[in-house]
């Protein structure tokens, strides 16, 4: 078609990686229609370019994977959206922001059950790809949309932001905040998680926060949200289970330790969980997507094996988001821990539990997003 050309120029054009001091430089208070303009520039060139990277990302699947319903669904999501975005990225384009924010909104919508729906296709599509080769595409494919998805939510909060006057008294720059309190987000997440628990088990382990409980920094508190649940989420079904498997789960199970230490360069998290730790052999495991576990969550799921089983029930119980129960959870956190250059590592004592450190940079020249 006539934008078949258009995506081969665009894709090829170099991404420009966004930082988040940039981010927060660009939305700087008091935001004006002017400075609104220069976030919005960046947006307008960068967004097609890196659509139109995704459009041809599942121009190299195998023919037959490209055939299949759910895979063409996401293709042809994207190609469209690069055909509604591009005549914003013109000197000519229209000018008002207002108009490409909502553009922008109607993109997070419509894209927002992709990675549900690109795991059904795979999973449809087993026979025909290595497993390497589609968690390599998978990888590659989540980190871009964390990246777009960023672009465009930062677009939309600030116009809104612009809209209402609401940039005085207020840590938020667009969907950073630059005074995030990670022991208050801990709090809040590990309440979410125990209801959860309370609810599927009827138990839960009590939660400590020691160290640096003060400490605040700059971040995406949607991201740091979503690695705080799913850690928790996995380290409080891990220590009930676990007391269940010993034949000893009579109150009070023991509890999870959660230290915050505000280094030099780094955010560090610590998550301390007595649920008998990760054997050798599955240490691996819990870092790939398990994505066949789509079809067979409510059939055959063994729970020890696999660390989605949570998500499942809150899923069947209505609570989870649509990634509930795909697997993807461990993978996904730990890719938006290391997107602005943190880093997630999962030790584990084998018997007795496991400690997950999460390490997040502050703000400065080295948050740029990275290339995987
Ligand atoms: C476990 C397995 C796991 C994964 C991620 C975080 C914490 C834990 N605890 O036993």
């Amino acid at each position: 078609a006539f934008y078949d050309d258009k995506i081969v120029t665009y894709a090829n054009r170099p991404i420009r990686p966004v930082t988040l001091s940039q981010l927060v430089r660009f939305g700087q208070p008091p935001l004006t229609k002017e400075s609104l303009r220069d976030c919005a520039q960046y947006a307008r060139t960068e967004l097609p370019v890196r659509l139109a990277r995704r459009v041809r990302a599942f121009q190299t699947l195998p023919f037959i994977v490209g055939t299949n319903p759910y895979i063409k669904e996401i293709y042809k999501l994207y190609y469209e959206s690069f055909e509604s975005l591009e005549p914003y990225s013109h000197g000519r384009s229209p000018n008002d922001d207002l108009e490409y924010s909502e553009k922008l909104e109607d993109l997070v919508d419509r894209h927002a059950d992709n990675i549900p729906t690109l795991a059904r296709g795979f999973l449809e599509c087993k026979q025909y790809m290595h497993s390497q080769d589609v968690a390599a595409f998978l990888d590659d494919m989540i980190h871009a949309r964390i990246g777009i998805r960023l672009i465009a939510e930062q677009m939309i909060a600030l116009v809104r932001q612009e809209q209402t006057g609401d940039t005085n008294n207020n840590s938020y720059i667009g969907i950073i905040d630059t005074q995030l309190n990670p022991a208050k987000l801990v709090k809040q997440c590990s309440d979410f998680v125990a209801e959860l628990c309370e609810f599927n088990y009827g138990a839960s382990p009590e939660t400590i926060i020691d160290g640096h409980t003060d400490a605040t920094f700059t971040y995406i508190p949607v991201h740091l949200e979503y690695i705080l649940t799913e850690l928790l989420k996995n380290a409080q079904r891990a220590t009930i289970e676990f007391a269940r498997k010993r034949g000893d789960d009579s109150p009070p199970l023991p509890p999870i330790q959660i230290t915050i230490s505000h280094g030099q360069e780094d955010i560090s998290i610590r998550i301390r969980d007595q649920g008998g730790g990760v054997a050798e052999d599955d240490l691996n495991q819990v870092f790939e997507y398990s994505y066949t576990t789509v079809s067979k969550a409510s059939e055959d799921e063994d729970p020890s094996s696999i660390f989605t089983g949570m998500a499942e029930m809150a899923m069947q119980s209505g609570i989870g988001g649509p990634l509930a129960g795909l697997g993807f959870g461990l993978p996904l956190a730990r890719m938006y821990a290391r997107y602005f250059g943190g880093s997630f590592t999962l030790v584990s004592m084998n018997g007795y539990g496991c400690d997950v450190f999460l390490k997040l940079k502050h703000i400065d020249q080295s948050m740029a997003e990275l290339e995987i």
